[in-house]
């Protein structure tokens, strides 16, 4: 019998700065109780769904910046009530925030995304990997992306996690740019991969088209579930935050790269779709057998190399 779970992206609009962790958990139990009304299972919500977009802004008061903005632990007192409705509703959901740790004395912060299972266990841990924009201030530009200043490059890696009778791994929202991170989940048997993400409408480095960036936010989508063969739910917080635009588009891809669903707002909003888990049981049987198909002796350099160098010249076609 062919496996199916309902799962829901629950897409949250702005979070000001004004707006307190316990503002952010009420909204999230609202969304969760939303998708529970339709009947969702696992619940995606956004990266850093408990705080404004705060790299957005050059500040320099780190203890500032933990207080208002970091999680020494998830969940706390503010966070609870989100953590406790799930578990009650028996629902299974991702979230994101931004985790302050501390490791042989020293502090260390990562964009983070948890896995929670529908009795409340934490089931896994991801921390963003693909860090974008630049550590250092900008004070011309309109806004900063700072997420190099504020996050360490994640330490975790990319994996899955046997998750609601699934195969599940987590992503967080620039990594969704990067084929390879995609193929190392889909290396595992990923059938299922999360993502939250806040993407500016506008493009910080050079004028660009609002719908251009949404026009390659739902290709790479597309492309990226379908040439991994998984089921693909990427989840936006967005809107006006302290008037920045940032786009919404949540969606779900089925594994054939159609998008099942997408929402329609930049508010609250949560979309559903019932996924059929073994929808891509063929695909991954022929087009996409990795293990018949694949001729990593010829990827060498995807690992050994980190830019692009230009080839010098053609060698001459005898030497080839
Ligand atoms: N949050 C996040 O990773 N946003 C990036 C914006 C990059 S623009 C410097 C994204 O890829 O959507």
């Amino acid at each position: 019998m062919a496996r199916h779970l309902k799962i829901a992206a629950a897409q949250l609009g702005p979070l000001h700065r004004k707006d307190t962790r316990v503002d952010a958990t009420r909204r999230l139990v609202a969304l969760l109780r939303e998708a529970h009304g339709m009947g969702a299972k696992f619940v995606v919500f956004p990266e850093l769904a408990f705080t404004t977009f705060f790299p957005r802004w050059w500040m320099e008061d780190q203890a500032e910046v933990d207080r208002n903005y970091f999680e020494r632990t998830l969940p706390s007192a503010d966070t609870q009530p989100l953590f406790d409705a799930a578990r009650k509703l028996g629902i299974g959901f991702y979230v994101g925030y931004a985790e302050l740790t501390e490791e042989q004395g020293r502090p260390r912060r990562f964009n983070t995304a948890v896995l929670v299972g529908p009795d409340g266990t934490l089931v896994g841990k991801y921390r963003k990997v693909h860090l974008p924009g630049h550590a250092e201030h900008k004070p011309k530009a309109a806004f900063q992306h700072l997420e190099k200043k504020y996050f360490e490059v994640g330490d975790l890696g990319f994996r899955v996690w046997r998750f609601m009778d699934t195969i599940t791994g987590m992503l967080i929202c620039n990594d969704r740019r990067w084929p390879e991170a995609f193929r190392v989940l889909a290396l595992q048997g990923a059938e299922i991969v999360a993502l939250g993400f806040n993407t500016p409408t506008e493009n910080l480095h050079y004028p660009e088209p609002p719908a251009l960036r949404v026009h390659h936010h739902l290709i790479m989508a597309q492309a990226m579930a379908f040439q991994n063969a998984t089921w693909l739910i990427e989840t936006a917080k967005c809107g006006h935050e302290d008037g920045f635009r940032m786009f919404g588009h949540s969606l779900i891809v089925a594994p054939s790269g159609e998008i099942a669903v997408k929402s329609q707002t930049e508010e609250d909003e949560v979309i559903c779709y019932n996924c059929d888990i073994d929808l891509a049981a063929n695909l991954k049987k022929t087009m996409f057998n990795f293990a018949a198909h694949r001729r990593p002796e010829h990827y060498k350099l995807i690992v050994e190399r980190v830019g692009a160098e230009v080839t010098p010249a053609n060698e001459p076609a005898a030497k080839r």
